[in-house]
């Protein structure tokens, strides 16, 4: 019998060749390491059209009339603390492009395995600057933290979520350092600690956990357009932006596609959108949480 030729067609989106970029080594360092750092996604144009879409975002100029407060950590302008909106993805057409774009969810279907994924919700997130003098100020920092530590009425611990830098980004403009291989370390108590501001004392906290490796604190050092990709039990943080300058970034929480709810005494913004009788594996679908891969036309 003659064999059929098969010939897989590559996955090329937006001009980047998914197949050529996720290689086996670049899966066995996300799964070794919890993290991994793209090459620039997005160019230098892009990802100043973003930090402009972000500032609307921050000035209250939304594209739609969807409530805004599902999520938000606003604060008033001058105020050295850290911005945070989920949910960007309704309010601005341009964010939501990106957040919810095939490009990011066809990297998170290699990276997590899986063949469908779906948006969890994404952030926008801005750390003002507080100058070189700033160094005790904690208002910027972002407490160690594990992303499923504030997820865990959700299914999936495997999660994986997409940092987009917006502007060069390093340890000087508290860009976001990850603790490696901490992903291994499976979901540590109370590690919903996000809105924390004391790294020291929740290293130390988590230190006198059952940890199975070294407390090693890389920074995610990235230039504007560039990506960081990592495990939802990776434990993450950042602290202050000593410069002058906002530190911006944009947040996609990608999910496996079929992710449903799991009743736990912890509460998240996304159950309302379940409705009022909420049941146990009922899944997380429809358009508060788009299908990202593979596309829908
Ligand atoms: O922006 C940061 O420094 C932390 C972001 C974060 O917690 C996340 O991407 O899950």
């Amino acid at each position: 019998m003659k064999e059929e030729a098969t010939m897989s067609t590559p996955t090329i989106l937006d001009g980047i060749n998914i197949d050529e970029l996720i290689t086996d080594a670049v899966l066995e360092e996300y799964w070794r390491r919890g993290y991994w750092v793209s090459p620039k996604l997005f160019d230098d144009e892009q990802a100043a059209e973003l930090r402009q879409a972000q500032e609307r975002l921050w000035r209250g100029e939304h594209d739609s009339n969807l409530p805004s407060q599902y999520g938000v950590r606003a604060v008033d302008p001058g105020s050295p603390d850290v911005r945070q909106q989920c949910n960007a993805f309704w309010l601005s057409n341009a964010i939501g492009k990106v957040t919810t774009s095939p490009l990011l969810g066809a990297i998170g279907a290699r990276l997590m395995g899986v063949e469908t994924v779906r948006l969890w919700h994404d952030q926008a997130v801005y750390k003002p600057g507080v100058g070189p003098d700033g160094g005790d100020e904690l208002a910027g920092n972002i407490g160690w933290h594990q992303d499923y530590g504030h997820w865990r009425s959700s299914s999936a611990t495997n999660m994986c979520t997409a940092w987009i830098a917006l502007q060069d980004t390093d340890l000087q403009n508290g860009g976001m350092r990850t603790i490696v291989g901490s992903h291994k370390w499976g979901l540590l108590e109370d590690s919903n600690t996000f809105g924390h501001k004391d790294l020291g004392g929740l290293q130390a906290r988590f230190a006198n956990q059952e940890i199975s490796g070294d407390w090693i604190d890389e920074p995610c050092i990235l230039e504007a357009g560039q990506v960081s990709f990592h495990h939802a039990l990776t434990l993450h943080g950042s602290g202050p932006n000593l410069t002058w300058e906002p530190r911006m970034c944009l947040i996609s929480h990608m999910m496996p596609g079929d992710t449903t709810y799991q009743p736990d005494a912890q509460w998240h913004p996304n159950l309302v959108f379940l409705g009022p009788n909420a049941r146990a594996g009922q899944p997380f679908a429809g358009a508060y949480w788009p299908q990202m891969w593979p596309p829908i036309d």
